[in-house]
């Protein structure tokens, strides 16, 4: 422990006084259950905690002979953090926006940036280490060099790991397991506790973000819930919002809603949209379109929460689908989250896509497999559109597959083909069941079309399809626990 070891008996004594640490029962972000919480915001509200708390980090510093031209504390709990080193030991400081809404028209960085120099990250906690992720990633693209990172608590799930295989060390000023041990000593946990929490530090470690990375940890969290893959470091907004409203809703499925009329696409909306994650349309099959129509659509998403998807299927030179995306009778670009595109140009058709939605914060997803009989959409093609979606990842999210084509959480995958009843179509569609999709195959999200769209009660049936699919989901949490 870099406190010394008085100095770490007050510290713990004095972070569980304020409870910054907690012991029960609490569920997290993540979504995992944990019978620890450390919130360590409540320290602003004990001045001589917060800068005994900010002298330790500078100590740990000092102490790993760390050399650094500014400090920048992660929003928001470090930010008073930073502060308090910085105006004591005159370093400057540099604060990182967080606000997604200010996303490309505010800067992301306040201070003067001086690219070429080095910065110091202050954290309070690290678990995944995603938030100290993004935060050296902002500061990476304005040419900041960032090497090193310190913390007040490091939680053991993997976070120094996953900072270690981007190139940040990570200096801790306590762990968990020294902490506990020291409040066990103090009496102020139980030995029953105490044995909870390392149980639950020992199965909940991080995978790797890399399967190269250069320090492996335990592989104990292989699959990560949508909750936890919503926090991801560099997570697609998108895909973050989407992984969000999916887990709060408890739906994993998208309906496909191929109907021709306005009126029978904006009832299927109201009527299933509590039951969805994303609505899927073909604009195009509609025979009375109006601007008016997708306004209304939009309306229904934003007050139901499901996102929509236009299944465009882009496909030509980029200069091209920039306009059809952005322009022509439908203006998709306009309305829809969510858009896909095969990968037979090449990259050029992400890179059109890209000019007019990013500015526009939508996502876009690759068609990488495809369910119908006879694709080409194989083998090497399958791990091109893979490879074109990590080069592009700032707007590429997710593919259109059978099954998992990727490891990376970041990404999801969108099967469409399924129907409860096994067997096909007379077109060449073959379908498999929302078990089969999201349990043996790994995929996240069924696409269902006809399944629904041809019962006589559809939100009954769409019912069905929801709760298949998200059993399967948590079946497949369950069988990786
Ligand atoms: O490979 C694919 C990709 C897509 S997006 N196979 C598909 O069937 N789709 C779409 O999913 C298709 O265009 C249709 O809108 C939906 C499947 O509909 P269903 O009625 O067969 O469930």
């Amino acid at each position: 422990m870099a406190a010394a070891a008085g100095g770490a008996a007050a510290l713990a004594a004095a972070l569980h006084g304020a409870r910054a640490l907690r012991f029960g029962h609490f569920v997290l972000k993540s979504g995992l259950a944990s019978p620890v919480y450390v919130d360590l915001r409540v320290v602003v509200s004990h001045p001589l905690l917060l800068r005994q708390v900010a002298d330790l980090l500078f100590q740990t510093a000092k102490d790993a002979g760390l050399k650094f031209d500014s400090v920048c504390g992660v929003p928001y709990t470090a930010l008073p953090l930073a502060t308090i080193v910085c105006a004591t030991h005159q370093i400057p400081m540099l604060i990182r926006r967080k606000e997604a809404k200010d996303y490309g028209t505010k800067r992301l960085v306040e201070g003067v940036v001086n690219p070429g120099e080095t910065c110091l990250i202050i954290e309070d906690v690290v678990t995944s280490g995603s938030s100290v992720l993004e935060t050296v990633e902002v500061l990476q693209k304005e040419g900041i060099k960032v090497t090193d990172a310190v913390v007040l608590l490091d939680r053991e799930q993997g976070g120094k790991a996953r900072l270690g295989e981007r190139g940040i060390r990570l200096h801790s000023v306590c762990t968990l397991s020294e902490v506990l041990e020291i409040l066990q000593q103090q009496g102020k946990v139980d030995a029953e506790m105490v044995e909870k929490v390392k149980k639950f530090i020992q199965e909940s470690v991080f995978e790797p973000l890399t399967q190269n990375g250069p320090a492996p940890v335990k592989r104990i969290c292989k699959e990560l819930s949508f909750s936890a893959r919503a926090e991801l470091p560099g997570i697609h907004p998108v895909a973050a919002r989407l992984l969000t409203l999916m887990e709060k809703k408890q739906t994993n499925l998208c309906l496909s809603a191929d109907v021709t009329g306005s009126k029978e696409l904006l009832q299927l909306a109201a009527s299933l949209g509590p039951s969805i994650c994303i609505l899927k349309t073909h604009i195009d099959i509609l025979n009375d379109f109006t601007q008016e129509i997708v306004k209304e659509l939009r309306a229904l998403a934003d007050q139901h929460e499901f996102l929509i998807f236009e299944d465009r299927k882009f496909a030509d030179i980029g200069n091209t689908v920039k306009h059809q995306y952005e322009g022509g009778v439908f203006k998709i670009a306009s309305w829809s989250d969510v858009v896909n595109a095969h990968v037979v140009p090449g990259s050029g058709v992400v890179k059109g896509l890209k000019e007019v939605g990013f500015p526009l914060q939508r996502g876009c997803l690759l068609i990488a497999e495809m369910s119908s009989q006879g694709s080409l959409a194989t083998g090497d093609y399958t791990k091109a559109a893979v490879q074109m979606a990590e080069e592009n990842s700032d707007f590429v999210f997710g593919f259109i597959s059978g099954s998992r084509v990727s490891n990376r959480p970041e990404f999801l995958h969108l099967t469409p083909g399924v129907q409860i009843q096994a067997g096909g179509d007379n077109l060449g569609q073959k379908y498999l069941s929302p078990k089969e999709v999201i349990s043996e195959k790994g995929s996240d999200i069924i696409i269902v079309g006809r399944g629904i769209l041809s019962a006589s009660d559809r939100l009954q049936e769409a019912e069905k399809y929801r709760k298949a699919a998200w059993e399967s989901y948590i079946s497949r949490l369950g069988a990786h626990a």
